[in-house]
This record gives C-alpha cells, sequence and structure tokens, in this order.
C-alpha cells in the first residue's frame, strides 16, 4: 500500500472516450484493469469525470458552420471544437462499465458552465476557475499524485500540468492512458511533460 501522503486521479474513463464513443480515444478501454489494479495500492482514488451540458461551447455542433476539431478563438483562448460529447446525465458520460467507482473517494464533475471548456482536473481552461480538488487533497496532506486515464494528450496532460503548479509531485503511468493524437499531439504532450518534471512510468 502506498502512504497516506499519495492519491491516485483516474481521468475520464468514461464510455464517450471509449471505443464505440462519441470521442472515442483508440484502445481508450484498455485502461480499465490496469486502473482497476492500481486503485488497490492507493488509499486515496479520485476519479474525474468530463460533464457538459447539451450547449457547451466546446461542442462545434454549437457553432454554425464549424467542424469538429475546428479551432476557434474563446475568451480565454483557443478552442478545439470537438464532437458532441459526455452530455450531463447520457450514456456517454457514464464510467466505463468495468471501471471499479465503488472504490473512489471523490468524483470531480467538470466542464459543467456552458460558456467555458475544462480539460484539467484543478481549474477550468481560463486557468482560474478551480474545480475544488486542491481543496480536497491538500488537506489530507496528499502531496504525491499519480495521473491515469483518457485522454493523455488533452485531459491527462494538463491535469498534470495544473498538478506540478500547484507544487505536486506528479507521476503519469502511460500504460494506464491511452491518447487522442491530433497532429502530433501525444509525442508534443510527452515532452511538455518531461520539461515539467514529470515522472512518466510505463
Ligand atoms: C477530453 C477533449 C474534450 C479529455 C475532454 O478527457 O481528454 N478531451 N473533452
Ligand atoms: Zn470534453
Amino acid at each position: 500500500m502506498r502512504p497516506a501522503n499519495e492519491a491516485l486521479i483516474v481521468i475520464d474513463v468514461q464510455n464517450d472516450f471509449c471505443p464505440g464513443g462519441a470521442l472515442a480515444v483508440p484502445d481508450g478501454d484498455a485502461v480499465v484493469p490496469r486502473i482497476n489494479a492500481l486503485m488497490d495500492e492507493f488509499q486515496t482514488r479520485i476519479l474525474t469525470q468530463d460533464w457538459h451540458p447539451a450547449d457547451h461551447g466546446s461542442f462545434a455542433a454549437n457553432h454554425a458552420g464549424r467542424q469538429p476539431l475546428e479551432v476557434i478563438e474563446m475568451p480565454y483562448g483557443p478552442q478545439i471544437l470537438w464532437p458532441v460529447h459526455c452530455v450531463q446525465d447520457s450514456r456517454g458520460a457514464a464510467f466505463h462499465p468495468d471501471l471499479d467507482v465503488s472504490r473512489a473517494d471523490h468524483v470531480v464533475r467538470k466542464g459543467c458552465r456552458p460558456e467555458i471548456d475544462s480539460y484539467s482536473a484543478f481549474f477550468e481552461n481560463d486557468h482560474e476557475t478551480s474545480t475544488g480538488l486542491d481543496d480536497y487533497l491538500s488537506p489530507k496532506g496528499i502531496d504525491k499524485l499519480t495521473l491515469v486515464g483518457l485522454a493523455t494528450d488533452f485531459c491527462v496532460l494538463y491535469s498534470a500540468l495544473d498538478a506540478v503548479r500547484l507544487g505536486y509531485a506528479v507521476t503519469i503511468v502511460e500504460g494506464a492512458c491511452r491518447g487522442i493524437d491530433l497532429n502530433g499531439s501525444l509525442e508534443d504532450a510527452r515532452t511538455t511533460m518531461l520539461d515539467a518534471n514529470i515522472v512518466l512510468e510505463p
């Protein structure tokens, strides 16, 4: 068992990010057995859930004439437009049925406001609006995080970078993550992670 200062953060292991889902990450469901096994090792286990209203601004369908994967300028910076995914209370937003959610200590729902996307488990994409996760972890004396889940090059990456900024020591278990890999974003994400002193484990 890992010491009490460590937590496992499981990012967005939801149906829509798995094969057959609206924003399927190749081989996304393959992370589930490994993540269930990792949950045995940690005393604190957090799940995040992408949780968008139907009128969310990250959906291409909500911008006339726009297609998924086009980039638009939002007040908080560039926004990649996505297919409609993880709509609140939909089957696509539910956790993968084999993920052992019963062992989660806390669930963070993010991307709930129509006007702003949230890749990170800690802050929305304005890098200011908190999800409350840091307020949950730090009073428990947790200062070391292991991140796993979907997608490596988006929500795992941004969560890890914010965690480093907040002062956590961060490890990503690459074997328990899968990426979207848009125009080389997976390799770029690895470089960014290593530059930020994030430990990459196989
Ligand atoms: C994600 C794109 C849009 C993710 C969420 O979980 O990585 N990616 N929403
Ligand atoms: Zn999303």
